[in-house]
């Protein structure tokens, strides 16, 4: 009888403690995302912000001073369609070396993910006016006579001009507005969907995202930085092209 008790508690123990070790696809864990940055191929951290140079597909050189963007609602696709949506957004701010790693605020389940993907920028329901007070001390608004809501990204720095002239660039993106009657304000959904393919979540995973910086200049559009170099924001042709040009720019990197 004694012997049965044993037997008894240890299952019960066991049950209790050890199912989640046995069953691996019900074990949850943190997974963080971390955004890395290059220029096709060569990595760029804000130690290469200011002093080095380069060459846009059009041939432009120029410097970068400032990178910062907004991701927000990480998703995890199972193979069987359902869908995790991690509510929440995360402002990288590469200038400062800040929130370039970002942690989910919920736990995912370990396992094989069909597509890890996230949104550029704010879809329409999450960019709200004024909601984000974080964003709101950062600055990140978009001014109301331009639709209001917040960027989805500041690119700035310097580039040469075409009589060799070094001036000031301010890649920003926001959604696409058209404000010649101010009055009747006309919009273009800008945000977008960046798709990172498959992915096998362990226990605390890390996943890199990679931007490729060049890719905003490159195609489909190839960037004219003479023609469009500032005042973008309210330049609702420059924005949709921004948009068209950063299909391309994020990549799966290392999987840990
Ligand atoms: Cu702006």
């Amino acid at each position: 009888m004694k012997k049965l008790i044993a037997v008894v508690l240890i299952s019960v123990f066991c049950l209790s403690s050890c199912v989640e070790d046995e069953v691996p696809g019900l074990q949850k864990t943190n997974v963080s995302l971390n955004f890395k940055h290059n220029w096709d191929g060569a990595a760029i951290t804000n130690a290469n912000f200011n002093t080095d140079k380069y060459f846009t597909a059009e041939g432009d050189e120029l410097s970068i001073e400032k990178l910062r963007y907004l991701i927000s609602s990480v998703t995890f696709h199972k193979e069987n369609g359902e869908a995790i949506v991690v509510e929440g957004y995360n402002l990288v701010d590469v200038t400062n070396n800040e929130n370039q790693s970002y942690v989910a605020p919920i736990q995912v389940p370990i396992g094989v993910y069909t597509n890890v993907s996230f949104t550029f920028g704010f879809d329409n329901t999450d960019n709200i006016e004024g909601a984000y007070t974080d964003l709101n001390s950062a600055s990140w608004n978009v001014p109301m006579m331009m639709g209001g809501g917040y960027h989805f990204m500041q690119l700035e720095g310097k580039f040469i001009n075409n009589v060799a002239t070094e001036v000031g660039y301010q890649y920003h993106t926001i959604k696409a507005v058209n404000n010649t009657d101010p009055m009747n304000l006309v919009f273009q959904d800008t945000f977008f969907t960046v798709n990172l393919g498959e992915v096998i979540v362990h226990n605390d995973s890390s996943i890199d995202v990679n931007m490729n910086i060049a890719e905003w200049f490159k195609g489909p559009y190839q960037w004219k930085l003479n023609d469009w170099h500032s005042m973008l924001m309210p330049n609702f042709d420059a924005q949709v092209k921004m948009y068209d040009n950063g299909q391309n720019v994020f990549s799966l990197g290392t999987v840990n």
